[in-house]
């Protein structure tokens, strides 16, 4: 970018990084902002999380003290504001699988990591149909306090209500936090239809490791509805269900899939910003810095700082 003055811009890109270390063609990670509440039943307002994300990173710090790492140092790459489809929520899937496929293209010999600012959860469906196209082993780690199990709801298949379901239509699925069902949902997890390790709000604790790693394959993809975690600390989103994840809860079952699996992918999805203090949009920009940090760092890197936050606690 040539503004042709020295004055001191801040970039609007993800921590607002330098052209260097945020042009598209150097950066590892690609970010895209998707604007998109159309399909909300409850209350829209998702629309305004993608920019309320960007301007809350401003304030991050690059250096990451937890992991010892600087994640502008792989490159984050922003995208324009994906402009929302119309047409209705199975024309803007579509948009977004087209737009995840062209950005997702070999980064020397690898590829790119997406990462997806949402937006409504729906946003979710066209990426993971996407990367689950250049992925061929990859399955979903699903973090929502609804199971999103629907098989249509409001006379649509794709709206925010069916999410999950739509994603098992493509590749597996672990769902983790779900505290809200209704009964077609429950049944339908009752006969297998889902891996699904239901959240108990009364003893809120994080399933056993090993039998969530049984289920997720090598390369996962992240989706993560904000719900998922306790209101007292999220109340930024349409749905609030109380009884939700701590954020040590989250990003510590982050860290210890990144140590094990390769996450190829991920979103961050419903924060409504005006719903909640500002708090909540610095939560949900640090937690995309997380899930940069877990996604490009070294899995054995990963495993040590665990290795080290276990020392520190012990
Ligand atoms: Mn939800």
């Amino acid at each position: 970018m040539s503004t042709g003055s020295a004055a001191p811009w801040i970039p609007t890109n993800f921590l607002a990084l330098p052209p260097e270390q945020s042009d598209l063609a150097s950066s590892r990670v690609v970010l895209i902002p998707i604007p998109y509440d159309s399909s909300t039943s409850y209350r829209a307002g998702a629309r305004e999380g993608p920019m309320a994300i960007l301007r809350a990173s401003y304030n991050l710090e690059d250096y990451d003290h937890e992991l010892d790492y600087d994640v502008s140092q792989v490159g984050i790459h922003t995208t324009p504001l994906l402009e929302p489809h119309m047409g209705g929520p199975r024309l803007m899937v579509e948009r977004i699988r087209e737009t995840v496929l062209a950005l997702a293209g070999d980064h020397r010999d690898e590829h790119r990591i997406i990462g997806v600012l949402g937006g409504e959860h729906t946003v979710s469906i066209g990426a993971v149909q996407a990367l689950a196209s250049r992925h061929r082993d990859m399955s979903v780690l699903y973090l929502d306090a609804h199971g999103d199990l629907r098989n249509e709801y409001m006379s649509t298949p794709w709206g925010h209500a069916s999410v999950a379901r739509r994603l098992l239509e493509t590749c597996p699925v672990v769902q983790v936090g779900v505290r809200s069902l209704c009964e077609e949902e429950a049944g339908f997890i009752r006969r297998g239809g889902a891996a699904t390790f239901l959240w108990d709000p009364e003893e809120p604790r994080l399933p056993d490791l090993d039998e969530l790693l049984s289920r997720l394959t090598p390369e996962v993809y992240v989706s993560i509805d904000l719900d998922a975690l306790d209101p007292s600390i999220m109340a930024a989103v349409g749905t609030p269900e109380p009884g939700g994840m701590s954020w040590g809860q989250m990003t510590g079952l982050l860290r210890r899939v990144a140590a094990h699996r390769r996450i190829v992918g991920f979103d961050v999805t419903e924060l409504s910003p005006e719903d909640g203090p500002p708090s909540c949009s610095y939560l949900a920009a640090k937690l995309v810095y997380k899930l940069i940090a877990f996604s490009t760092l070294e899995r054995s890197k990963a495993g040590l700082a665990a290795a080290a936050a276990g020392a520190r606690r012990g």
